[in-house]
């Protein structure tokens, strides 16, 4: 062959491989709105789920996770026995692996949790209230600084009231020694140590208006009135027959939410099958989505087979990785579709929305560039946009602001969607997101797709 036909070929190759890079860039896209994370998305929020290491070498589980969530919360992993079992010394090893899978695929994570009566190591409990002070403060500060940028928000307390109609604090090493300001004190030191992450308050039996609720929304109400640092409630909600989801759970998010912090419903399960499983989940979904500062959703578990609650089926997926009935409604409920074939994935409500796109390189250094992308309607208002960026491997995206990644099997195809405040613009209205690529011998700019309004 001569040189000229071998470079033709060589050309003809090249173009074959674009024309199939952009295959897939589309193919994902229309693809999106199926998922979990992607749907969430589109409605500003995440979609997480609760993930445990030793799990992750199971490709049936790995490939659920990744195709489906774009949030994950370390199930047992970040708890105070799994990271500091002897007194100072640290074991990040497997909360690092969960941390590290996310944040290779754009996921958000949240850390559960600091100081917490249960799974504490022994040597907590035999500790005077001088040296448990400086013991909790010592925990909070080595765990957060080492995820320090990592973690979107951390339950630093977590189910510090008890159950029952007392309102009041639950007895624990922390509670009986140190007195109820040992909550503040968390709280503070967290502060200190990541300002960047949010703080919340997680618990159960919390979800609808009850003793144990007014209590913790007592607690909340006080600390934004003497400036003690909160941003979050997790309301854990683990839902069975006997403590089913309560009517009132969506007044209940919204009078928190009310007070200045965001809620998030942080373990969601709800033991059952069918469709009656399904409307329950059906629901807490809606109840999310009403409420403008729910800003994301965790189930507590990806399969049945792995649940802390196994025999009551209690999440989405069988224990063979099979879309159940409940994931349909989640689905639905967050305006996706299991057969979307076309563009729209905002559950129909915005026809006439359209939106372009423009890309920048802003930044260029050796290893690395700025690129900022931005969205702008067309000559009616949207409410959500979606735009897929595709990147030359070896290139990988270290960050992005203002907007939700999520990021297809091979992790060079990047779908982008609003975050929780740059969803809905006017019309001709226009808002950017901004990334840091690392080029990793590759300088390609990426290709970007078209932008889907809705
Ligand atoms: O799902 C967790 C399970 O694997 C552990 O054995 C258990 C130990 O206490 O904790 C479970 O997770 C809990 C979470 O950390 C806090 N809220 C209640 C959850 C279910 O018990």
């Amino acid at each position: 062959m001569s040189m000229p036909s071998v470079r033709r070929v060589a050309q003809a190759f090249a173009s074959a491989l674009l024309a199939a890079t952009t295959v897939t860039a589309l193919a994902h896209d229309a693809a999106a709105a199926d998922t979990l994370g992607s749907a969430a998305a589109g409605k500003g929020r995440y979609f997480g789920a609760a993930v445990a290491a030793n799990h992750l070498g199971e490709s049936a589980y790995t490939a659920t996770l990744d195709r489906e969530f774009n949030q994950v919360t370390p199930e047992n992993e970040m708890k105070w026995d799994a990271l500091e079992g002897t007194r100072n010394t640290f074991t990040f090893g497997a909360a690092d692996q969960i941390v590290s899978h996310a944040q290779s695929r754009g996921m958000k994570v949240r850390g559960h949790t600091l100081v917490w009566h249960s799974q504490l190591p022994s040597w907590v409990s035999g500790l005077s209230a001088t040296e448990l002070r400086s013991a909790m403060n010592n925990h909070i500060t080595q765990v957060m600084q080492h995820y320090k940028g990592k973690i979107h928000s951390w339950d630093v307390v977590n189910e510090a009231f008890q159950d029952g109609s007392s309102g009041a604090r639950r007895s624990s090493p922390f509670q009986d020694k140190l007195g109820s300001g040992f909550m503040e004190e968390a709280f503070r030191t967290a502060r200190a140590a990541d300002p960047n992450a949010k703080l919340c308050y997680n618990d159960y039996n919390t979800d609808g208006v009850n003793a144990k609720s007014n209590a913790v929304y007592a607690m909340v109400k006080d600390f934004k009135s003497r400036g003690v640092p909160i941003d979050c409630v997790g309301f854990q909600s683990h839902f069975n027959p006997a403590s089913p989801v309560p009517s009132d759970y969506q007044a209940n998010l919204q009078r928190f939410a009310d007070l200045g912090v965001d809620v998030q419903i942080t373990e969601l399960d709800i033991e059952g099958s069918g469709s009656a499983q399904a409307t329950n989940y059906g629901n807490v979904v809606k109840a999310c989505l009403a409420v403008s500062r729910c800003t994301g959703i965790t189930v507590w578990g990806i399969t049945d087979k792995y649940s802390w609650r196994s025999s009551g089926t209690p999440l989405l997926f069988d224990s063979n990785y099979a879309k159940k009935p409940a994931y349909d409604a989640v689905l639905a409920a967050l305006g996706g579709s299991g057969n979307d074939g076309g563009g729209d994935d905002g559950g129909g409500g915005n026809p006439g929305a359209t939106c372009t796109v423009a890309f920048t390189r802003t930044a260029d250094w050796n290893d690395g560039y700025n690129g900022e992308v931005t969205v702008k309607a067309g000559s009616a208002p949207i409410t959500g946009w979606t735009v897929t960026l595709t990147f030359t491997p070896p290139q990988k995206v270290a960050t992005l602001w203002n907007g939700t990644p999520s990021w297809d099997s091979s992790g060079s195809v990047m779908t982008v969607r609003p975050a929780s405040y740059n969803g809905s613009l006017a019309a001709g209205a226009s808002t950017s997101f901004g990334f840091t690529a690392m080029k990793n011998g590759s300088n390609t700019t990426p290709t970007v797709g078209t932008c889907t309004a809705s």
